[in-house]
């Protein structure tokens, strides 16, 4: 039974006084009940999977389709790019949130869908190309244990790359964008990431380092506490997961001393990028020297969104002031095409600290397309298919 056949229509056919021919104007005006094209389709009994309609239904990313990838069962429908939200927080050292950074992503994305998503400066879709995309939903982490939920979400990432990917010919492993959480989350990634790619060159949107010594920011207190959102990236060194080719850009927060945090960064395998460094080179000259850096390395892109100055991510758990624009940081990502993303995240979104304008969300949703479009410009192939 077609509900919407048996409202009652009333043409208005008055135009300037007269009776003639003009738009039909229908109420109650169901168009507007589900957006546009898909009137027909729902009328014809369902919607095909890339026919979501915006501002309905559970959100997920972009609209995308939600695929059970955390299912026991061994078939799920199979995909090549997936988006996995790691709802985590207890690592940070600044405002608590980032948890609910999954959830505010996908609302920031909720513009987005992959029919109307071709691009204005290059005029493709990477929504409607080789890959299949989808969102995995949450992988479920406890909040009261750091080290079992970064088990956890290492284990949940395992899992969703561990699926066969559905273009085979292009490669046999699915590649995944993880919605953080705080920043600690992207070292249970990197845990899983090598497994398909090996050791990775990261680049490391930020304004902190994060290659802090534990002895220096938690491991005072315990080995546990040395495990966070400020130490992941020199712990990822320590445990040989990224490469002596890592770079980060955007970098302007203090360090603890003169020399000590600088030299261990080199020593963790980076250089800097500062975020005044694009009043000097610009956007594109930040794009070149991230690319010389990485070479032809498969590489991890890890977002924090505090990369952005506050005036455009003002939800974030430990913000600095002087940071780079939206705009600029779009611009720098997607000039990143033809480099191997193997991997990537945007990480510590902290909804609660947004502001009515949605503008946080709405950048890291956006900073989140990119990074997916990247992975749809460039197919990387896993070591096991090169083997
Ligand atoms: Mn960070």
């Amino acid at each position: 039974m077609h509900v919407a056949y048996a409202i009652p229509r009333v043409a208005l056919l008055l135009c300037f006084g007269v009776l003639t021919v003009c738009r039909e104007v229908v109420f109650p005006p169901v168009a507007a009940v589900g957006g546009h094209a898909q009137i027909p389709q729902i009328l014809a009994g369902g919607l095909q999977d890339d026919e979501f309609i915006k501002y309905a239904g559970l959100q997920t990313f972009a609209n995308l389709p939600w695929v059970h990838c955390l299912s026991a069962e061994q078939d799920v429908a199979p995909y090549d790019i997936a988006f996995l939200g790691a709802p985590f927080d207890t690592g940070t050292t600044g405002r608590p949130g980032a948890r609910f950074g999954p959830a505010g992503i996908r609302q920031g994305s909720r513009r987005l869908t992959p029919s109307f998503a071709y691009n204005a400066y290059t005029h493709n879709n990477s929504f409607k190309s080789w890959s299949r995309i989808i969102d995995c939903g949450d992988a479920p982490l406890t909040f009261l244990d750091n080290t079992a939920a970064l088990k956890q979400l290492g284990e949940a990432h395992r899992i969703v790359s561990g699926r066969t990917a559905n273009s085979t010919d292009v490669s046999s492993v699915p590649r995944i964008i993880v919605l953080g959480g705080d920043h600690t989350t992207t070292l249970a990634a990197l845990r899983s990431t090598v497994d398909h790619w090996g050791p990775v060159s990261v680049i490391h949107f930020d304004s902190h380092l994060d290659t802090w010594d534990p002895k220096l920011i938690g491991g005072g207190i315990s080995h546990y506490a040395g495990v966070n959102h400020g130490t992941f990236l020199h712990l990822a060194h320590e445990e040989g997961l990224i490469l002596n080719s890592s770079m980060h850009a955007g970098i302007r927060a203090p360090a603890g001393n003169k020399k000590y945090d600088w030299r261990n960064d080199r020593r963790c395998g980076f250089e800097i990028v500062t975020a005044r460094d694009i009043d000097k080179v610009g956007t594109q000259g930040i794009i070149d020297k991230l690319k010389e850096r990485i070479g032809d390395t498969p590489v991890y892109i890890s977002v924090d969104i505090d990369v952005l100055d506050p005036a455009y991510a003002p939800a974030t758990g430990t913000a600095e002031v002087g940071g780079w624009t939206t705009r600029e940081l779009l611009s720098i990502l997607d000039g990143l095409e033809d480099i191997k993303v193997v991997g990537a995240d945007v990480v510590e979104v902290a909804p609660i600290y947004d502001n009515p304008g949605e503008v946080t969300v709405l950048a890291a949703a956006e900073v989140a397309h990119s990074l997916m479009t990247l992975m749809v410009e460039t197919p990387v192939k896993p070591l096991k298919d090169m083997a």
